[in-house]
């Protein structure tokens, strides 16, 4: 089997990968892709590939995206009809230890909001000594968006500390303990009342801005948003004002249009957003390995695989 790797040319991931790869799998080929290099291949391991690694690969049977989040690969594809044969599949990771840590990222931040610990760290810095009346559990509405492989677990967990929790799919689900909510003609009801809105849906043509004024007009005010999903999900200038005007009491923010987040960036100067530079999970290296190699092996032996990308969907 032969595999073409790349990812994003970090040198020092390349080589993480190369050696792991190369001792998982004995009996492969596995070559790094540079400029140039128009060999055949059976898989690509890759992430943010170049168009030519891609364009017109001899043998390619799938290419397989070394993160959950595929706007790359799905934008490069949309943006080169034709690219890739159609009988090349298209897989990605899936939790690859993921899971765990939006779980902890998101309970973090709830509890901290309904604990008004936000607050009480905004008295501290005027030196205020001030006790503010406890949040009821009941009315503390919790939404996630997208239940998928990472936003079912952060549903189900947060439901499990006590909080009413609503979901929001693109398909309809059952999921115990959570209210679930499906499609666009259901966003409203999943919206109304909200106080803390966490979203972890996949960054497509109809997620993009998702996150904007008409959502936080929708919310119980204050509401509280947990954006782990992608920054062009979030409309900065409506989380602003919303948040200048009260309707918005904070956000935690992992993920932004601009990565690194520019130091003269107003969210920046809003002691009320919480930042951290894409951090809510990392893929587990072990873990991701350990998944690719599975996939590998299963694509090889003709047996089903998970993780497929649906281009039509756009995730
Ligand atoms: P999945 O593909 O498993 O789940 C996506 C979910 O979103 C599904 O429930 C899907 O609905 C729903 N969805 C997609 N489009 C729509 C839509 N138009 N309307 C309503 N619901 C929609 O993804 P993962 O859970 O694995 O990952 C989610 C995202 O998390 C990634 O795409 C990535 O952007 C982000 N991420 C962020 C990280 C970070 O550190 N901040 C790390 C890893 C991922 P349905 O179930 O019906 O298909
Ligand atoms: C991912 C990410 O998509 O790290 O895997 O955001």
């Amino acid at each position: 089997m032969k595999l073409l790797l790349y990812v994003g040319g970090d040198a020092t991931r390349t080589r993480m990968f190369l050696d792991a790869f190369t001792e998982r799998l004995p009996d492969a080929h596995i070559r790094v892709w540079e400029a140039g290099d128009t060999a055949p291949a059976d898989y690509a391991l890759v992430w943010k590939p170049p168009v030519e690694l891609l364009r017109a690969r001899p043998g390619l049977k799938a290419v397989i995206y070394l993160a959950a989040g595929v706007e790359y690969l799905a934008d490069l594809l949309r943006r080169n009809p034709g690219l890739l044969p159609a009988n090349v599949a298209l897989l990605r990771l899936e939790d690859a230890g993921m899971g765990r840590q939006m779980v902890e990222y998101a309970k973090y931040h709830v509890l901290r909001y309904f604990r008004r610990m936000h607050e009480y760290d905004l008295d501290r810095g005027k030196r205020e000594w001030r006790k503010r009346p406890p949040e009821a559990l009941s009315g503390f509405s919790v939404g996630v968006m997208g239940l998928g492989v990472l936003g079912r677990q952060v549903a189900t967990d947060i439901a499990e500390m006590g909080f009413p929790v609503r979901g929001w799919s693109r398909s309809s689900k059952q999921i115990e303990g959570i209210r679930c909510h499906a499609g666009q003609g259901q966003l409203g009801d999943f919206l109304d009342g909200l106080r803390v809105l966490v979203n972890l849906l996949p960054l497509t043509p109809e997620t993009e801005d998702i996150l904007n004024r008409d959502c936080f007009d929708r919310m119980r005010a204050p509401g509280y948003l947990i954006n782990i999903g992608r920054g062009h999900h979030l409309a900065e200038g409506d989380l602003l004002a919303a948040i200048q005007d009260g309707r918005i009491g904070g956000a935690a923010l992992d993920v932004f249009r601009q990565e690194p987040l520019p130091t003269d960036h107003f969210f920046w100067s809003e002691p009320r957003i919480n930042i951290t530079p894409h951090i809510a999970a990392v893929t587990l290296n072990d873990e991701g390995i350990a998944q690719v190699v599975q996939k590998l092996r299963a694509l090889q032996d003709g047996l089903p695989v998970s993780g497929h990308i649906d281009m039509a969907r756009g995730y």
